[in-house]
């Protein structure tokens, strides 16, 4: 994950939020607030920090899978980029389901 702390435009920190077998080639990314969406066909997987310290720990973060059975396995012709929309209605990712 990078981070842009100071505002300027430009990432200045940067920390590995969670790493699995399974995460081979996400497509896309996003962060919303304590949820980190990853698109990796079949997969969209939302992690979710539960005890936000910005790391993944088993027994104590979630991790699920929202949506599931995009075409395609680790190539480029499938699910790509997630992008949190600006929204006074934008719903969490566990409020889609
Ligand atoms: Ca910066
Ligand atoms: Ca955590």
């Amino acid at each position: 994950m990078l981070e842009d702390t100071d505002g300027d435009g430009a990432a200045d920190s940067s920390h590995v939020f969670v790493q699995e077998p399974g995460l081979i080639s996400p497509l896309g990314v996003a962060v919303i607030d304590n949820q980190i969406i990853v698109s990796q066909p079949p997969d969209m997987i939302v992690y979710t920090d539960v005890n936000r310290n910005r790391k993944f720990e088993t027994g104590i973060d979630k991790r699920e899978v929202l949506l599931t059975g995009f075409n395609g396995q680790n190539h480029d012709h499938s699910l790509h980029s997630i992008s949190p929309i600006e929204s006074p209605h934008r719903m969490k990712p566990s409020e889609i389901i």
